[in-house]
């Protein structure tokens, strides 16, 4: 799966808009992955929207993740969960999913993030990167510096969320990420479409760079 531009649907910061349709707008601007993320609705709430994301994200060729919720992942057909560090444990949601259903971990240090891979995840969330109003719960941003220490220490993707916006999205590419993760800059945007665009290209262009320095480098 391809990790560049990873929105996470809120419906608080959407201007009204529901999770169904941050989906449409997110992938009309070439967003790679949506994330069903609501801790107020109910099981079969959500079961009901994740088919909807679902058949959205089908038709425009992007991935579908569930937060939390395995149980509403596989019952909707989504391609994967992602997991916090208090949620199911990644050992467990691999034994009872299906085979390449792909699993997300937050971390928040090298040791989070290499026993994630351990476990058999397919990427890590540094969580947060920066600080951010999104989540009551996510404590000061770990900045630039552990994403570069947990790039190196796994060989999974490494995705970053908190606090990304047009102004620094490169730079979380430029440490190395694999993919920004990303709420409030694109759901809370009045043209939510036009601003995934703008982000996608940044992310495009940023690891093409790194790409080309690389080849001239000889790694
Ligand atoms: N997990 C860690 S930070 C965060 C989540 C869900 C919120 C990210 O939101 P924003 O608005 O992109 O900072
Ligand atoms: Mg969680």
């Amino acid at each position: 799966m391809k990790y560049d531009l990873y929105v996470v649907t809120d419906e608080t910061v959407s201007g009204g808009r529901s999770h169904t349709e941050i989906a449409r707008l997110a992938v009309a601007g070439g967003a790679d992955v949506i994330q069903l993320r609501d801790k107020a609705r109910t099981c079969s709430e959500l079961a009901g929207i994740g088919w909807e994301i679902r058949a959205i994200t089908r038709s425009a060729g992007a991935g579908f993740i569930v937060n939390d919720r395995l149980d509403v992942a596989l019952s909707c057909g989504a391609d994967g969960v992602h997991l916090g560090q208090g949620d199911m444990s990644c050992v467990v949601a691999r034994q009872i999913s299906p085979p390449g259903f792909v699993i997300g971990v937050s971390v928040g240090s090298v040791v989070e993030a290499r026993n994630a891979e351990r476990d058999g995840a397919d990427y890590v969330a540094i969580s947060p990167v920066f600080a951010t109003g999104s989540k009551r719960d996510a404590g000061p941003g770990h900045g630039l510096t552990l994403l570069r220490e947990i790039q190196t220490a796994v060989s999974i993707p490494v995705i970053a969320i908190g606090g990304i916006g047009l102004e620094n999205a490169g730079d979380v590419i430029d440490a190395g990420a694999d993919g920004i993760a990303v709420i409030s800059a694109v759901v809370g945007a009045t043209d939510l479409t036009g601003t995934a665009r703008k982000m996608a290209a940044i992310v495009a262009e940023r690891k093409a760079a790194r790409k080309k320095c690389k080849g001239m480098a000889g790694l």
